[in-house]
């Protein structure tokens, strides 16, 4: 039988294979290839009674690493303006993270009933490098029916910072308190952790996955080549530079950097990539 890992507790998996879920041990031959089963991977199952035995795990298309997933096909990017405070270099890390893993990404800021100020600088760089963007008040139901538009035939996983309504979100689709949520910290305007497993549910023909939230990103095992390609808005340009390995860094006749002074590329995107190659460059230099 073939079938899903939803979830994976304490070496035991739960096989989802049509309707019914199995309860299923890893063959001992993964453990031998360094291969551990993890939620999302397709597998075939072979059943004794209830129980079952993973006989084999078929390829992945993606994996993600926190949290560990298998074939995640789209990211849900939920952030808030307050409680806890937008925090831009984060965000701009996720959307990179996710370009790197092949990873279709949406943004949703949340908790829009609360101050936003900076909305409009905000959704003008983010639409400028081809995101979409939702709103949502996840806690009056409000935007959330657009979101769920995006939900069929995908597994989408819901990142963000801890505290912005990740777990929320996911509640209130379920209609029921699957996930756990917690208030925010009043003293430190931050978010508490609270969620700290991760299973994939099914909803309206997909799969969804909740994390916990966390509050920095390293990106620094990002080859430093690659980390151009991370950035959508600058495909347009790139052959247009004169050096065709050019890191539209302090290369003269660049026509990216072109695109950034004409204001074609958003001047802050093009600031973080730089950043981003500075400290991925630096890292390096550190290990030789
Ligand atoms: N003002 C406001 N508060 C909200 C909204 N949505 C969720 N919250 C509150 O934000 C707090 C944190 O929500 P969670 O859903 O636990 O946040 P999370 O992103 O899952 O956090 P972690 O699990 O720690 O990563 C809770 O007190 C929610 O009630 C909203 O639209 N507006
Ligand atoms: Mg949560
Ligand atoms: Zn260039």
């Amino acid at each position: 039988m073939e079938g899903i890992i939803v979830k994976g507790i304490g070496g035991l998996y739960y096989v989802k294979c049509e309707d019914k879920l199995y309860t299923c041990k890893a063959r001992g031959k993964f453990r031998h290839n360094k291969l551990s089963p993890m939620i999302g991977d397709y597998v075939k199952i072979s059943i004794d009674g209830e129980d079952g035995v993973i006989e084999e795990i078929y390829d992945r298309k993606s994996e993600l690493i926190r949290p560990v997933v298998a074939n995640v096909t789209q990211a849900f990017i939920v952030f808030a303006f307050r409680h806890p405070d937008l925090n831009r270099d984060l965000l701009s890390k996720f959307l990179l993270l996710c370009e790197y893993n092949n990873l279709k990404s949406i943004i949703c800021f949340n908790k829009m009933d609360l101050e936003n100020e900076e909305i409009d600088k905000v959704r003008e760089e983010l639409e400028s490098a081809g995101y979409e963007v939702l709103y949502l008040e996840a806690k009056n139901n409000v935007g959330l029916e657009k979101l769920k538009d995006k939900i069929k035939g995908n597994i989408s996983v819901f990142c963000g910072p801890s505290g912005v309504g990740k777990s929320t979100i996911l509640n209130k689709f379920l209609g029921r308190e699957f996930m756990e949520t917690g208030e925010i910290s009043n003293k430190l305007k931050r978010g508490k952790h609270t969620t700290r497993h991760s299973e994939l549910v099914e909803f309206e023909d997909g799969l969804l996955v909740d994390t916990p939230g966390f509050s920095s990103l390293e990106l620094d095992f990002i080859p430093k080549d690659e980390l151009q390609y991370c950035f959508r808005e600058f495909d347009k340009y790139r052959d247009g530079c004169k050096f065709n390995n050019c890191m539209h860094y302090k290369e003269p006749n660049c026509a990216v950097k072109e695109a950034v002074q004409d204001g074609k590329i958003h001047s802050s995107r093009y600031e973080f990539y730089i950043k981003t190659l500075e400290e991925i460059m630096s890292c390096r230099g550190n290990k030789k």
